[in-house]
This record gives C-alpha cells, sequence and structure tokens, in this order.
C-alpha cells in the first residue's frame, strides 16, 4: 500500500521530467512544440521554478538565456525567437524586426513583455541548492539584469500610479480575459486580410480568441512595433494595470531584497519598493467582488470583473486585503462554485465560458499561484486537495494547456511546459512555502 502510495508521485516525476526534457531545446525550454515553439518569458520563468529541484543547473540556464535576450532599455522579451525554427508562430520574427533595433542588441524578440516573475523565480532557484548557485556564482550574475528590468518597468510603464501598465494584452499572460474587453473594443477594425493563425493547427478554434480578435491584438502589435516598441507615447491605445502583473512584481522585488541581502548588496529599496507596489494597488481591490481589478490607465476607469488575476496577490507576503481575496478564492465566483481548479473568470458571470482562452477554464501556474495564497492563510486543506488535483489532471491528460476548471477535461495543446514544471513543485513542496 506504501509503495503503491509512492509509485503515483514518482511516476508523475518522471513523466513531468520526461516532459521537460522533450520540450528542451539546450539553451532553454519551448512552452508547447508545435504552437509555441520559442522561448517565452514567464512560461521560463515557471520551468525554473519546477526543475530546480531536478536540475539546478538547468533551472539556471533556462533564466540565464532569457535574460540573455534583454534589451538595453532593460526589457525582458515576450518571446525570443529560435533562429533554427521555421516560420511556426504568429507573429513571426519578421512581423516584429527586433535584429534591426540598437536596443535590441541584435537579437530576435518580440517587442512586448511579460509579467516580471523572474527575480523570484532566480530566487527560489538559488535556495533549491544554494551550493551550486553560489559556486556558478548565479546570483551576482543575473542580478544587474533582474534590476535593470524592473527599472525598464519603473521608468517606461508606470504612468504616474505606482503601477505598471501593459501596453498590449499579450503581456499580462491571460491574452483573451475579458478584463481587456473594454479597451480593446475602442481600437479600430484592422483593415486588410486577418492576421495568419498558425495557431489553429494546434488548438481548436473554438478555444483560442477569434480572429476579430487577433485582429485587434495585430492593430495594436503593429502599432507598439512601428514605434520601435517606445514607451514614450503619450497617448498609447491601450495601456492597462493588471494586479497580477504588479501583484508579481511586488513579489519579485521582495525576492530581490532577499537577493540582495545574499549578495551582500543593500536590500532596503526593494523592500521599499515592493510596499510602494503592495500600496499602489490599493485603489484595484474592488470590496464587492472581494478581489482586485484591472484599471484602464488612459481613462482612470476600473475594470469590475474578477478574473483569476485578482487573486493573485493574496499570494504575495504583505498584501494588504488578502483576507477577503482568500475568501473570494473559495467563495461562489472562483473555489466555491465546485470548481476542481481555479477558474480563470467569475463562475457568476453570465459570459463565463468553460473552454475558451483565459475565459473561464484552468491554468495550472494560476492555480498553484493561488493554492500557495491559501496555504499561506491556514487553507492547508484545500490547497493540498488543489495540488493533488493539479498532479492528476496533468498527468493523467499528457499535460494539457488549461482544462475544463469543472469537469477537469484538457483543452488547448498538450505537452505543455509549465504544467509539468507545477506539478514538479507540488510534489516536491508539500509544505508550498514558497516566500522570498
Ligand atoms: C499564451 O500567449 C501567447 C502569446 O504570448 C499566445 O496566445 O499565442 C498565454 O497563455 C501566455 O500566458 C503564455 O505565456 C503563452 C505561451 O505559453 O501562451
Amino acid at each position: 500500500m506504501r509503495a503503491a502510495r509512492e509509485a503515483a508521485p514518482a511516476a508523475a516525476r518522471h513523466a513531468a521530467l520526461e516532459l521537460l526534457g522533450r520540450n528542451w531545446t539546450g539553451t532553454h525550454t519551448v512552452p508547447a512544440a508545435g504552437l509555441y515553439p520559442h522561448q517565452w518569458s514567464w512560461d521560463s520563468a515557471f520551468v525554473a521554478v519546477g526543475l530546480r529541484h531536478h536540475d539546478p543547473v538547468r533551472a539556471q540556464t533556462e533564466l540565464e538565456t532569457l535574460l540573455a535576450a534583454q534589451w538595453s532599455d532593460g526589457r525582458v522579451p515576450q518571446i525570443v525567437y529560435d533562429p533554427t525554427v521555421a516560420d511556426e508562430y504568429s507573429p513571426n520574427a519578421a512581423f516584429w524586426g527586433s535584429t534591426r533595433l540598437a536596443a535590441a542588441r541584435g537579437r530576435a524578440t518580440s517587442l512586448l513583455v511579460q509579467p516580471p516573475v523572474h527575480a523570484w523565480a532566480a530566487w527560489l532557484v538559488h535556495t533549491a541548492d544554494p551550493e551550486v548557485s553560489r559556486r556558478r556564482r548565479f546570483l551576482e550574475r543575473v542580478h544587474p539584469r533582474l534590476r535593470a528590468w524592473h527599472e525598464y518597468l519603473r521608468r517606461e510603464r508606470d504612468r504616474g500610479s505606482g503601477l505598471a501598465a501593459v501596453v498590449h494584452p499579450w503581456e499580462s499572460g491571460t491574452d483573451n480575459s475579458p478584463l481587456w474587453d473594454d479597451a480593446l473594443a475602442r481600437l479600430p477594425e484592422r483593415p486588410g486580410a486577418s492576421p495568419p493563425r498558425p495557431d489553429l493547427a494546434h488548438a481548436d478554434a473554438a478555444e483560442r480568441p477569434s480572429d476579430r480578435e487577433y485582429g485587434r491584438y495585430f492593430w495594436l502589435a503593429e502599432h507598439y512595433r512601428d514605434r520601435a516598441g517606445d514607451d514614450g507615447d503619450p497617448e498609447p491605445p491601450f495601456a492597462m494595470e493588471d494586479p497580477a502583473f504588479n501583484a508579481l512584481w511586488a513579489l519579485s522585488e521582495q525576492a530581490l531584497a532577499a537577493t540582495a541581502r545574499e549578495l551582500g548588496l543593500p536590500a532596503e529599496e526593494h523592500e521599499r519598493r515592493a510596499a510602494e507596489i503592495l500600496a499602489a494597488l490599493e485603489p484595484l481591490f474592488d470590496p464587492v467582488l472581494g478581489v482586485y481589478v484591472a484599471r484602464d490607465a488612459l481613462t482612470g476607469e476600473l475594470v469590475r470583473r474578477a478574473t483569476v488575476s485578482g487573486l493573485v496577490p493574496a499570494a504575495v507576503p504583505g498584501a494588504h486585503h488578502a483576507g477577503a481575496v482568500v475568501a473570494a478564492a473559495l467563495g461562489p465566483r472562483f473555489l466555491g462554485s465546485g470548481a476542481a481548479l481555479v477558474p480563470s473568470y467569475d463562475a457568476t458571470a453570465p459570459d463565463l465560458d468553460r473552454a475558451l482562452y483565459w475565459r473561464g477554464p484552468a491554468w495550472f501556474n494560476t492555480t498553484w499561484l493561488v493554492a500557495g495564497a491559501l496555504r499561506r492563510h491556514g487553507h492547508h486543506d484545500t490547497a493540498a486537495r488543489l495540488g493533488e488535483t493539479m498532479v492528476r489532471l496533468a498527468v493523467g491528460q499528457d499535460f494539457p494547456e488549461y482544462v475544463d476548471a469543472w469537469d477537469g477535461s484538457p483543452h488547448g495543446t498538450r505537452g505543455f511546459s509549465w504544467t509539468a514544471a507545477v506539478v514538479l513543485d507540488v510534489l516536491a513542496t508539500p509544505t508550498g512555502d514558497r516566500r522570498p
């Protein structure tokens, strides 16, 4: 019986490592062969967090490869294109044309960014094996780059509120979230033929953003590209403050403080900045929904919709309304709806779609972040149940990109790297303590 119980985690671990091995290129891990054949920014951070338990050097390399593509202005790009991979993803490297831009230092990348989880991931990778980390001077090498990344956000993306704004839904990581609907609706229709959709060869069209949405994504991407990714536009067409993006930034500032202490450098500046970001998030808390919501940085309006993004601040030590957010996570909009994993969107919303991209289904990385918040606030049983459910739904279904939050059926692509990485972390850290 004991052996049988132990065999399951071992088999799960083996399957997750095997998948991450297949998606490893020698320098980085692709999110999924086929649909996402290049390096993605926050995917790599989650991969590193899972991988650190088994191969800390590869976990370090994952982050170092990404940071090697950092621009001279400090931005860490959303996508680093692999020149050996044919044009299987749209927009491709030629669309962005970054190699013509001095700031991109000759690298083929997207001009956009993704949530700043990297300093946090680097710290977690360090703590998994401090000896090997110190021997390789891992933190010494990544620390200046991580600082420059946060500096970029502060300098270029803070429109005066103390929070960083995303200039494209792709930057939030929750591309198709209902939080962006109103701001996207203000954009002009993109003239001409609809953009190429190679993604539809790898995932069901009913589960991906529509052609209309893709038209808007492309219009916005072209607009930013045509300004060479310059953030100085006083009237950008889209600038949204996302609670998860900013909460993860605060968490990463806390991790930079821990990193600075480890390196014998002053840490107060990072502690102060983390506290400032958390304070700046406060006006985004919606007491009726019990979650943080997004704010349109152009109009100042709050988008009063409950999404998983609005639960993520509860994962950050010191978040002001963590208790209320945890209650909301357990309430009827999320887990209290009978969901097995944390839905990406309010279960009571009339426009919930259980299969559509970031409009209802559950992702493993966000469920894992919320599970950490629940555990931090004493809900150990629920957090443990989420962990067990994630392992079962991931391993039994070839590591899906996302699942129906209620019946667990798989959606999107399969063989998805961060799903496997989350499984590794759940299996390795039953206490789930990932504080910086
Ligand atoms: C999804 O986003 C990409 C664009 O970045 C896409 O839809 O094509 C999102 O789930 C995002 O969070 C993720 O990083 C990316 C790669 O896994 O896929």
